[in-house]
């Protein structure tokens, strides 16, 4: 059975894997939440790897829908141009405006008609592996009263009938709760984008209410952020950079960020190096910590709310190990997923992962990844950061990931 993935972390496996063929999901938002750019990923995705897909836009032009996806960083026309990606113009009608859409519905009021056009859509493609993005919901709903919510049964019907999964966007204005739990009992999958209001800052969230093909429901709030371009992503919002003074901090967190500042005195960090990762499907910020001892009492405060934390160390400086546990204890990493990144691995004299661990008297639970620079500056130019290989960084992520979730 062919499953269709968003690419978003653990989005895919609440989902068991993806969306199914013969079922309908939600994409069920508050208002001011963003739920496109989730239909836009799943379905530049189905699309890249050889997938149909059939958009019914109700909201706006399909050209608009073109060019958002474009402004994400994905590129749809292509598709369209082919004939992998369909538009079942639905909005034009609505405003009296003409269309260049394949399939155009001149009365888009009339539920019936996206019904019928569906189906003509779907019989040119009947063999092949398909979604059917449904935008909007709350526009049919909106345009078409909620007596329309009955033709729905004919859709899933005919995803039945031609093996399509259906995805619909779906923004929870006040309707009436009967229209509301409507939707919910013809989802065979809800996922639900709300935010929550955490110290002031408004934080968005997905999370899982109704997934009738694994049973699950009420899965755990995931922080999610919007990235342009990039799309959706797992939002890690601080992510603590300690150790020892000189082990490499400033260097990991310029390496790893797509963009980066400190804030440095003659070479040494007096305040926090920022940066920012984009990998993998998630999207962090990154906050280092001074290394000197001056700086301890701040240390427990910076590390407050950390979801985690990577530990830098100088892999030939076994002096410096005692010092950086102490970090580990003073940044409250203890308890937190922590990972150490065993920095200048390739340096002469550097200890293996094994030794670090026996000497540091680690945990097994906290995994070790040896680390090297590419480049080193030139002595000369004193504490410059140097440039850490992307691949050693990438390990140590990929790592930290998988323990924070
Ligand atoms: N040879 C080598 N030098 C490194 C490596 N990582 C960092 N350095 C150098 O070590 C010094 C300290 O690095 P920095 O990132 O400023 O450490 P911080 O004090 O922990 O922020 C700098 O001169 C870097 O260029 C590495 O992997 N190998
Ligand atoms: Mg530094």
């Amino acid at each position: 059975m062919e499953l269709y993935k968003t690419s978003i972390p653990k989005l895919d496996e609440f989902l068991d894997g993806g969306i199914r063929p013969k079922t309908i999901t939600v994409f069920w938002a508050t208002p001011g939440i963003e739920n496109t750019p989730f239909a836009y990923q799943l379905m530049m995705e189905s699309l890249e790897r050889g997938d149909y897909c059939v958009y019914i836009t109700q909201s706006k032009k399909s050209s608009t829908v073109e060019k958002e996806i474009e402004h994400y960083g994905w590129n749809a026309t292509q598709y369209r141009k082919v004939g992998t990606l369909k538009f079942i113009d639905a909005y034009s009608g609505l405003i009296n405006a003409d269309s260049a859409d394949e399939f155009y519905i001149k009365d888009a009021r009339n539920p019936k008609a996206i019904t019928e056009m569906l189906e003509k859509a779907l019989e040119g493609i009947a063999d092949k592996n398909k979604i059917v993005i449904f935008d909007s919901l709350s526009t049919l709903i909106d345009h078409c009263g909620e007596e329309s919510l009955e033709e729905l049964s004919k859709w899933k019907k005919l995803f039945e009938k031609y093996n399509a999964a259906g995805v619909f966007l779906f923004i929870e204005w006040p309707y009436d709760s009967k229209v509301l739990n409507k939707i919910k009992l013809m989802a065979d999958a809800i996922v639900c984008l709300k935010a929550i209001e955490e110290k002031v800052i408004l934080r968005e969230y997905f999370t899982i209410s109704k997934v009738a093909w694994n049973g699950k429901n009420e899965g755990v709030g995931i922080p999610f952020k919007i990235s342009v371009p990039g799309g959706v992503k797992v939002y890690i919002p601080k992510l603590l950079v300690t150790g020892p003074y000189n082990a490499g901090k400033s260097s990991f967190v310029h390496s790893a960020s797509t963009g980066a500042v400190s804030v440095d005195r003659l070479g040494t960090t007096i305040a926090l190096d920022h940066g920012h990762v984009d990998y993998a499907g998630f999207s962090v910020d990154l906050f280092g910590t001074p290394g000197q001892e001056r700086f301890d009492p701040i240390l427990g405060l910076l590390g407050g709310e950390a979801l985690g934390v990577i530990v830098v160390i100088d892999s030939a400086d076994p002096d410096s190990f005692v010092r950086a546990k102490e970090m580990m204890e003073r940044s409250k990493s203890v308890g937190l997923p922590c990972v150490v990144a065993a920095n200048k691995a390739n340096v002469k004299g550097s200890l293996s992962p094994e030794d670090i661990r026996k000497k540091m008297r680690l945990p097994k639970d906290i995994p070790i990844i040896p680390v090297s620079a590419d480049s080193v500056p030139s002595k000369e130019k004193g504490k410059e950061p140097a440039k850490l290989n992307e691949e050693d960084l990438h390990n140590v992520f990929d790592v930290l990931f998988k323990t924070l979730m």
